[in-house]
């Protein structure tokens, strides 16, 4: 009732399914009434887009509904092929129609809050005049609707350049143009905007915002109020875009996969021990030339970390899906029909094992170059994080032994690439209802 957070005091008693409710997040904390409008503020390809991208897939794993609102889609509903003139601030016409298209994609914002499912959107726009920012604030406030500022500045031209060719000659904007005039379009396009942009000052002193200042070198947090907002500034705070690879395997094969148990630490098969011996050669193999060439003096640091202990299976571990389904048959059935939420008696879910891992999760992306070695549980859920995967889904994809999975985040998707070693082993996928007799 008073807007901050509380610990979920529901019990959920184990072994019952646990609904999740509009009300819960991923935290395990009640997020009560609380929406937070994330504005971004920047000049073009200032990665703006991108982090907005990153914030609500980030939130969306952690189960806090988040969408994006972007003005640039919705001017292109009455301007679909702009030239750089059209952000010209003296072209009258131009500044009625991005007016309308910021109107419409604040307007959208507030009905999809007002539906009532909404805890975080993001306003994803240049919001490059203290006007534009007065007006979305008295437009927030008068909803009850909280504002956080998030200002990407940068000044490293080469960096904006590579940016442009990156992500901008693609844009719809400029279909079937050539990429070279595209880009110098857009930097006249650029131009136009920095005649008016004005950065967060201390004009602004009232206002809640961050500024990450030439990606993350410098951070100034203004204001912040409460939990969710200083979760979505520590997350920001983590990002980098140096180029890397997150490499992903499961533990070799074990004497309980082979006998099809689940959890329990069984020592390695004998095949499981040629697969821990092949994989540095596996990711040697997936390595690319510039990946070999910076890793070459490195002796690879090793860190356990008890977060990425597999799902805590509580009374079945040790079992056979076989002996769940006949010594438990009602949770086995709860747990096909909601494997994401379904947690074992005195065990775990999958979306408690969410919750454990968001700190991992914080390290992988302040990370560079990483392999991560765990169980099939963790690494789905590490999966799709960065797949995007939805929980209906995430539980039951596959992730076989002795294969080696490597991730290669680009601006907007990421790439994936898989080896398999040519050591056999058994296949732990259980199907939904079936009993997995694992071969
Ligand atoms: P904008 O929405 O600001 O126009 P985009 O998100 O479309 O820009 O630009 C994406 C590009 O920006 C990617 O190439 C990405 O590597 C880069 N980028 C990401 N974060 C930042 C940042 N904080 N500062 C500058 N560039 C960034
Ligand atoms: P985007 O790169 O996201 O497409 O290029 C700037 C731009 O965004 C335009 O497409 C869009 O019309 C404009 O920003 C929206 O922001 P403003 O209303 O703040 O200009
Ligand atoms: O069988 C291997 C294993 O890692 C078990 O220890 C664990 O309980 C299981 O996989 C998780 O997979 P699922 O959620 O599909 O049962």
């Amino acid at each position: 009732e008073d807007g901050y957070f509380k610990p979920q005091m529901r019990k959920v008693p184990t072994g019952e399914l646990m609904q999740p409710s509009r009300k819960t997040n991923g935290y395990g904390v009640q997020a009560e009434d609380t929406r937070i409008c994330v504005v971004m503020v920047g000049l073009p390809a200032r990665g703006k887009s991108l982090i907005a991208q990153k914030v609500v897939r980030y939130l969306g794993w952690l189960s806090i509904p988040a969408k994006t609102f972007n003005v640039g889609q919705y001017r292109r509903s009455n301007t679909p092929t702009p030239t750089a003139e059209f952000f010209d601030t003296s072209n009258a016409e131009g500044e009625r129609l991005r007016r309308a298209a910021a109107e419409a994609a604040v307007d959208d914002m507030i009905r999809w809050f007002a539906a009532g499912s909404g805890t975080i959107a993001i306003l994803d726009a240049t919001n490059s005049t203290k006007d534009r920012r007065r007006w979305i604030q008295e437009r927030c406030d008068a909803e009850g609707i909280e504002t956080l500022f998030v200002e990407s500045k940068c000044d490293d031209e080469d960096l904006i350049m590579s940016n442009i060719l990156e992500v901008k000659t693609t844009s719809p904007d400029y279909k079937g143009q050539d990429p070279e005039k595209a880009a110098q379009d857009f930097r006249n396009r650029i131009k136009n905007y920095e005649k008016v942009y004005e950065t967060i000052d201390e004009d602004e002193s009232h206002m809640t915002y961050v500024k990450l200042i030439n990606v993350g070198k410098q951070v100034i947090i203004n204001r912040i109020q409460d939990y969710l907002q200083s979760r979505v500034v520590y997350y920001l705070m983590n990002l980098h875009i140096k180029p890397r690879s997150i490499w992903l395997s499961r533990h070799g094969e074990s004497n309980f996969n082979l006998s099809g148990q689940i959890g329990g630490d069984a020592d390695i098969s004998d095949r499981g021990e040629a697969y821990a011996r092949r994989l540095p050669e596996l990711v040697k193999q997936s390595a690319g030339d510039r990946e070999l060439t910076t890793a070459r003096f490195l002796e690879y640091e090793k860190l356990e970390w008890k977060a990425l202990d597999e799902l805590d299976s509580g009374v079945c571990d040790g079992l056979t899906y076989a002996e769940i389904a006949e010594q438990y048959p009602e949770d086995f059935k709860q747990r096909d029909d909601d494997k994401y939420n379904y947690r074992y008696l005195g065990g775990e879910s999958y979306r408690d094992v969410v919750i454990r891992l968001e700190p991992i999760i914080m390290e992988l992306e302040r990370s560079e170059n990483i392999l991560i070695v765990t169980h099939q549980a963790i690494l789905r859920c590490i999966y799709a994080y960065f797949m995007n995967v939805p929980q209906e889904r995430s539980p039951w994809m596959e992730v076989p032994l002795h294969t080696l999975i490597k991730l290669t985040p680009k601006a907007y998707s990421t790439i994936e690439e898989r080896l398999k070693a040519d050591i056999p082993a058994v296949s732990t996928f259980r199907e939904k209802g079936s009993l997995a007799k694992h071969q």
